[in-house]
């Protein structure tokens, strides 16, 4: 039976950008990723980071590709009712968004894990946590057929919403909120010339769009879809189509099309459990919240809660007080309820939702006038994006 510090259960963003910064306080740890590496990378998913995400990957020692290829966004634009309005982050809260690809972030972080010699075992099955609640927890996994066993002082749950972390918690004690949304968000990927310098998320009658980027020669759009819709179903062609029909007369024309790189539906959901600790077993990332993208907050919420428990970590390991690991669950879930309520009205402002009541449809157009009327307001979605303190 092997023996480590710290078990990581999951190498998405969560628990590699934890395992870099463990891994420079000089604390002993494992991860256990049930996929393969390829097939992590081939995720698309965040493309925006705040600055504390941006400070933790400088931490981590991984920030050289970052500094040089993620691009500065002073500002982003919301198009309602064929009107662009602009929220000028620069101007309104001193500050900015990178835009850097998640998958980009993960590459980095694995390149450094594997420079570092520090372990990550993919294709790790059938992944169970035991002893939970004494202070040798243990993980057992297989691994190339082999059955395999780690004890540790503390694990990570940093293995997403699918994940084994949170069902290991007894279901008495877990306490779970969530709403799902009536629509989902058709994903298209292209190297192709963003159609903007800034992201554009519009609001349109035949419902919310999104042009973002990952470069300035690949694009990243999105459409508001039905559940029930099927990639089969969308050709490039439809999609490219039904996109310019939603953008803003000034940019219809600026538009590239090309060849989708990448295509894929994601239905959006509010999700948070809590608590955020049992025993030994620490949840972070998406294995505790999920956050419907509109906000551009799920991997930076993730980046908050690594850096909390990368703190009480250390306190523990260097400086044996507890306190830190004690304040975890709290000081993270304060943040992550705050960051879901963004999330939330973003998703609610800018959608379409099916069979919406009058009333609710005049509220929705009240907000949006009043936010553009408003200085306090668009400086409330500004902090928000940016991203609110650690
Ligand atoms: P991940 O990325 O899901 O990684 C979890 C890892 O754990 C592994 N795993 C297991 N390993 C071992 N044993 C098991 N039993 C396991 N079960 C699972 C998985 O294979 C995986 O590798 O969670 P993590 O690390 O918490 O990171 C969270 C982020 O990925 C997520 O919040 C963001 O992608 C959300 N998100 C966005 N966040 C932003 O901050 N800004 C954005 O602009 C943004 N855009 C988005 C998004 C998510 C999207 N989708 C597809 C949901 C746009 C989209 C479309
Ligand atoms: C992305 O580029 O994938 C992206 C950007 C902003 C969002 C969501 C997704 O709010």
């Amino acid at each position: 039976m092997k023996s480590v510090s710290v078990v990581i259960i999951g190498a998405g963003p969560a628990g590699l950008l934890l395992g870099q910064l463990l891994q420079t306080s000089g604390i002993e740890t494992v991860i256990l990723e049930q996929r393969s590496p390829d097939y992590v990378l081939g995720r698309i998913r965040a493309g925006v980071l705040e600055q504390g995400a941006v400070s933790l990957m400088r931490q981590a020692g991984c920030s050289e590709r970052m500094d040089k290829e993620g691009i500065v966004h002073h500002g982003t634009a919301l198009m309602v009712d064929g009107q662009m309005h602009r929220i000028d982050f620069q101007d309104l809260t001193g500050t900015s968004v990178l835009v850097y690809g998640q998958t980009e972030v993960t590459r980095d972080l694995m390149d450094a894990r594997t420079a570092s010699g520090a372990p990550t075992l993919y294709e790790a099955e059938d992944v169970s946590l035991s002893d939970l609640d004494s202070p040798r927890p243990t993980v057992r996994f297989r691994k190339d057929g082999i059955e395999q066993t780690i004890t540790c002082d503390f694990i990570a749950g940093c293995d997403g919403f699918h994940g084994v972390s949170r069902r290991s918690i007894p279901a008495h004690i877990l306490k779970t909120y969530e709403r799902v949304y009536p629509f989902g968000w058709l994903g298209l990927l292209s190297d192709t010339p963003p159609v903007d310098d800034e992201l554009i998320y519009i609001n349109h009658p035949r419902g919310f769009a999104l042009c973002s980027m990952r470069s300035h020669s690949r694009s990243r759009y999105y459409l508001q879809c039905g559940l029930d819709e099927k990639i089969k179903d969308w050709s490039d062609e439809r999609f490219w189509d039904a996109l310019q029909d939603r953008l803003p007369a000034s940019h219809q024309d600026r538009l590239v099309r090309g060849p989708s790189i990448e295509k894929s539906i994601a239905p959006l959901r509010s999700f948070v459990a809590e608590p955020m600790r049992y025993g030994q077993l620490f949840l972070a990332g998406d294995a505790a919240h999920i956050v419907p993208p509109t906000g551009a907050k799920g991997l930076n919420l993730a980046a908050s809660d690594v850096y909390y428990l990368w703190k009480g970590l250390e306190d523990f390991y260097h400086h044996g007080q507890s306190g830190g690991l004690e304040a975890y669950a709290g000081k993270a879930l304060a943040r992550v309820w705050k960051a879901e309520r963004f999330s939330w009205w973003m998703t609610t402002m800018l959608h379409q939702f099916p069979g919406q009541p009058a009333f609710e449809s005049k509220m929705q157009q009240a907000e949006l006038a009043y936010l553009f009327s408003s200085r306090a307001a668009m400086t409330a979605l500004a902090e928000n994006y940016v991203g609110l303190p650690y």
